[in-house]
């Protein structure tokens, strides 16, 4: 039989002009420049589309100050998309659009509306699925996301975060098998069938990076974190993303990115 083509497509949404309202918990509000910040935006995006994906820029909402952070706001796999229920109310809105344009591509289900859900406590390893408990992410979100699952075939299991925000703050898939995380905000016998490299000390918002097509995406300025990767033999680029940092967001948070096969584009 003839391999399938498959398009990798990465969807991001664009700043909104009220991100100086967006939510914050772990950091002190300070100003964010909204050109500075589209233009690491774009530059973020210039970086997915180099590594081959098509970029889907769904429009900013300008009544969803956080709209830029697509990831919390559904999760794809291979055989369905999770729309999730995000745990902070302001950030509800942010799912339909999102929803519309994952129906081309996916079966969608949706978290029940008993739980809360943010995707940035999901961390897909393979069939194995681990989600953070935070206070956007409960244990009726996460069962909810269980059952969505469970049919195709995921081991869900919790895991407690402390001190920032999401699960994926402190924890992302650097390699097949390998873990990057912080050590501070995860406890590593969590990931125990896995081999986990922990960020440099002082570094640990490095622990949310993005791995695409074989290459590591960091946030700019963890030199020694880089340097711990570059040793597992991985091949790192910064990224930068100081403006979208000062809203709680990493690189994860700014795209969904999953495989299409040619015939479904
Ligand atoms: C929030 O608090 O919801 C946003 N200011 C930041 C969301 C970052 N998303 C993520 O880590 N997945």
């Amino acid at each position: 039989m003839a391999p399938v083509a498959t398009t990798r497509v990465a969807i991001t949404r664009g700043i909104s002009p009220a991100i100086a309202d967006c939510e914050l918990t772990h950091l002190t509000r300070t100003p964010i420049d909204l050109d500075a910040a589209r233009r690491q935006h774009a530059a973020y995006e210039a970086t997915l589309a180099a590594l081959g994906c098509r970029v889907e820029r769904l429009e900013a909402d300008p009544a969803a100050p956080d709209c830029v952070f697509v990831e919390d706001t559904a999760l794809v796999f291979e055989e369905l998309a999770v729309i999730t229920r995000p745990g902070a109310v302001s950030r509800r809105r942010e799912t339909p659009p999102v929803a519309t344009a994952l129906a081309r591509y996916r079966r969608l289900e949706h978290i029940a509306a008993d739980g809360t859900l943010d995707g940035g406590d999901v961390l897909v390893a393979g069939r194995r699925v681990f989600v953070g408990l935070t206070a956007r992410t409960d244990e009726a979100g996460a069962a909810s996301l269980a059952r969505a699952l469970d049919p195709a075939g995921y081991t869900l299991s919790t895991l407690a975060v402390d001190g920032v925000l999401h699960l994926k703050s402190a924890a992302s898939v650097v390699a097949p098998g390998l873990l990057l995380i912080d050590p501070e905000c995860v406890d590593p016998t969590a990931f125990a069938d896995f081999d986990v490299v922990t960020v440099a000390p002082g570094e640990g918002p490095a622990a949310n990076a993005l791995r695409l097509a074989g290459t590591v995406l960091l946030s700019a300025g963890f030199p020694a974190t880089r340097r711990k990767l570059e040793e597992r033999g991985l091949a790192v680029r910064s990224v930068e993303n100081a403006e979208l940092a000062k809203a709680e967001g990493g690189l994860t948070c700014c795209s969904l990115i999953f495989d299409v096969a040619e015939s479904a584009r």
